[in-house]
Order: structure tokens, then sequence, then C-alpha cells
């Protein structure tokens, strides 16, 4: 008798076996054809997966689907673990590093081990032979920062009295109202718009175009993301790459046209402007000639790299980490264009918001922390100086991703200015 049960309960379980395996294999064919009609983006990874319950274990796992090698499959698997270990690494680290970017109490030991690497790289090849000094103001107070800003920010472009530009007639050919004399329009409020992801399903279309004047950078486009950061474009940063490289289409895009443009180039730290004329990073020169004759009526600038540098200076003087010995980027340079043009500054999305993202911009889908971070510019360190400025208060800063800055007219410092 106890034989017999035995038989009957091993049968059981053969036949409880069969069926499980024929219900992942059904399962397996109806997850396959689903896929078949799927684009081939949309096939990823876990397109390919098919969730079955192992009969021996009695747990969920993942079953290769027919096919895919063993060694596809495991490799598959691996890059699958990596990436949900690494957004999980991201969010959270992302938000201890954002929470101290708010306080203002961040540092390069703080970065992540890739982008602490980077910082090393950098600062040990010092592409641009920058000459470093030793930080004298990291103690400063806002207004004693804002002040000192104010003091050493004086925008400055090629206007043509220069050598070799002089020599070239340059004086005839840049626009003959200096681009400091916008400042005669008095803008009010302007805002100045940063590229970053996190400002998609903000809605601060609507608040962004009412300011005075709203700056943009590069190839950050309107078009489709109206809801999100406005439509009206007053001035472009542009960096040489952009009137450099084909892929940007610069005489032919109307990103370009109908704005003030400013286009900048990282010359070496000490270099004259004969030598940056003859070795830019990338060939800005010939575009702007070619632009200027055809539409002489377009605002149309080069920074001056001294300008850029004294910016950079600026940062490491008041930096005690050092820095990047790179150029800053474009959005802190537009930040003190605009201290300098308008009397109160709205930025957004520099220092990120709550809405904190690993997407570079909003514009692409690419996703790398260093768009936030800084690899190349010493974007950290001028987030934490414009942390230490920012008039707004901490709600605007972490709901909308808002910085909010007096203009250099607006504030008096010192008995001087
Ligand atoms: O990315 P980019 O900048 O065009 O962005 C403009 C400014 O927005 C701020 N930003 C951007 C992304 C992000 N996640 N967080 C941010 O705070 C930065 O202040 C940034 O300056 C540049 O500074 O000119 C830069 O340009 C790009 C690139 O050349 C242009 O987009 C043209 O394709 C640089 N990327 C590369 O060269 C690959 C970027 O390093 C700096």
């Amino acid at each position: 008798m106890k034989a017999y049960r035995k038989w009957l309960l091993l049968v059981l379980l053969v036949w409880l076996l069969l069926f499980l395996s024929l219900l992942c294999h059904f399962l397996d064919l109806r997850l396959s054809s689903v896929r078949r009609s799927r684009s081939a983006t949309d096939s990823g990874l876990t397109g390919t997966e098919t969730r079955c319950l192992s009969s021996v274990q009695g747990r969920i796992r993942t079953l290769r689907p027919a096919g895919v090698s063993e060694t596809d499959w495991r490799r598959r698997r691996r890059r699958r673990d990596f990436r949900s270990r690494s957004k999980e690494y991201y969010r959270s680290r992302s938000l201890e590093i954002l929470q101290r970017l708010w306080s203002g109490n961040l540092t390069a030991a703080m970065l992540s081990p890739r982008l602490q690497k980077v910082l090393k790289v950098q600062l040990s090849s010092n592409r641009h032979q920058v000459v470093r000094r030793r930080p004298r103001g990291v103690r400063r107070s806002g207004l004693q920062l804002y002040c000192e800003l104010k003091r050493r920010t004086r925008i400055r472009t090629v206007d043509g009295t220069e050598e070799p530009f002089s020599g070239l007639g340059w004086d005839r050919l840049v626009p003959s109202l200096p681009l400091q004399d916008v400042r005669t329009s008095r803008y009010q409020s302007c805002a100045v718009v940063m590229s970053a992801g996190g400002v998609l399903d903000s809605s601060l279309g609507r608040e962004i175009d009412s300011h005075d004047a709203v700056l943009r950078f590069n190839a950050a486009p309107t078009r489709g993301f109206e809801r999100d950061v406005g439509n009206k474009t007053t001035i472009r940063i542009i960096n040489s790459q952009i009137v450099a490289l084909p892929k940007h289409k610069f005489s032919s895009s109307s990103l370009y046209q109908d704005v003030t443009l400013l286009v900048w180039d990282p010359a070496s730290y000490s270099a004259n402007l004969t030598q940056w004329f003859q070795k830019p990073d990338f060939d800005l020169f010939s575009a702007y000639v070619r632009r200027r004759r055809l539409r002489p009526e377009q605002p149309f600038y080069i920074l001056h790299p001294d300008f850029i540098w004294g910016l950079w200076d600026l940062i490491q003087d008041n930096t005690q980490d050092q820095i990047q010995p790179n150029p800053p980027s474009s959005g802190f340079i537009g930040i003190l264009l605009m201290m300098s043009l308008c009397r109160e500054v709205s930025v957004y999305e520099f220092i990120p918001s709550l809405r904190r993202s690993d997407l570079c911009h909003y514009y692409e889908r690419y996703h790398d922390a260093a768009c936030t971070l800084g690899a190349y510019h010493p974007l950290m360190f001028e987030k934490l100086l414009v942390q230490r400025i920012n008039q707004g208060d901490q709600d605007q800063l972490r709901r909308k991703g808002k910085v909010t800055l007096r203009g250099f007219r607006a504030v008096r410092c010192g008995s001087r200015s």
C-alpha cells in the first residue's frame, strides 16, 4: 500500500512538472509573437525576457528565450543587472549630492569615483596651461562674493582694435554697438534657461517667457518643448563647436537667426590673440566672418578670451578645492553676462531641482551625470558659487530649480559702485 502511494505521488509530480514546462513554453511563444511586432528600439533586454514559475525551487526567475545562446543570455542579464544597479545608485547618490549642493556643502571628494578620476586627469593634463593661484576668497559671505563678482566682471568681446584683428579690418566687421551697451535697453528681468534634462516636466515655459529677455545655449531648441522651456529667445551663447561642426548647420538653422549671438572658444590661459587666431580649439573665425558679411544686421559677438579666463580666476579664487583648469561652462558665462545686463536674473535648472535626472539635455536621449556635475568644465564649483549668491528661497530652488540673482546695477557695493 505504501509503495502504491509513493508511485501515485511520483506520477502526480511528473504531471505537475510537465504541466508547468508546457505553460512556460506557451507563455514564451506568446511573448515572442508580441516581440516580433515591436520596433527594434523597443526590443531591448527587457523585451526578450519571459518570466516563469520555477517548478523545482518555487521562485520567480527569468528563462532564456528560444534562439538566444547561453553566453549571450548571461551577457544580457549582466548588462541589465548593472543598468538597474547603477540607476538605483544614481537615484540615491544624486539625492545626497543634490542636498549638499542646495546647502552649499559639497566638495570634490564627495563626487563619484569616476568624476573624481576625470577631475584628476584634467588637473594633471592642464591642457590650457593655466597658471594656478591660491584661493583667497573661500570664506567670503554671499554679499562679499556678489560684490567681488560685480567688481571683476567686465564683459569684453573682440572689438577689432587689437592685433591680429585690427590688421584684418575687424573694427568694421564687428557690430558697431558693443554687447555691454545692450545694457542701455535696461532689461528689468531676465531668464537664463539651462539645457539640463531636469527642466522636462517643469511647466515653466510661461514663467520663462514672461521675462524681458531670455538667454539659451548652444543647440537647445524651444520647438516641441514650449510648455517646459518657453519659446522666447533674446540671446544665445554658443561655443565654437556650434559654428565649426557641420552637424549643427550653423548657417541654415533657425536656432541661430533673429537672436543676439555670442560665441566663445577656449584659448590657452596665457595665449595672445594672434596665437589664438592661428590655433583656435574649433575654427570659429571663418564662420564668423561669413555670417557678419551675410547678415550684418544680426548682433553677433565673439567673447574675448580674457573675459573667460577672468571668470575662471574668480571661481578658483573663491573655491577651496582645485577646480578643473578649463574654461567655465557656457551656463556660468551666461549667468554673469545677464547679471551685467539685467536688474534681476532668474536661472533655471543650473542647480538641479527635485526633478533631478542624469539626462544630459532636455532635447536628447543621452544620460550622463557629468553633464550636471562637470567633467571638462568646473561645473560643480560654478554651481556652488551661484548657490552662495542665490537670493531666492529654498522652495523655489528645490521645486522649480530656480535661482534668483540681483543684477550688478541693483546693488551698491562699497563707496565706488
Ligand atoms: O551641454 P551644454 O554645454 O550645451 O549646456 C549648456 C549649459 O547648461 C548647463 N547644463 C547643461 C546640462 C546639464 N545637465 N546641466 C547643466 O547645468 C551648463 O552650464 C552648460 O554650459 C557648453 O558649456 O558650451 C556645453 O556645450 C556642450 C556641447 O558642446 C554643445 O551642447 C554643442 O553640442 C558640451 N558637450 C560636449 O562637448 C560633448 C558641454 O560639455 C558644455
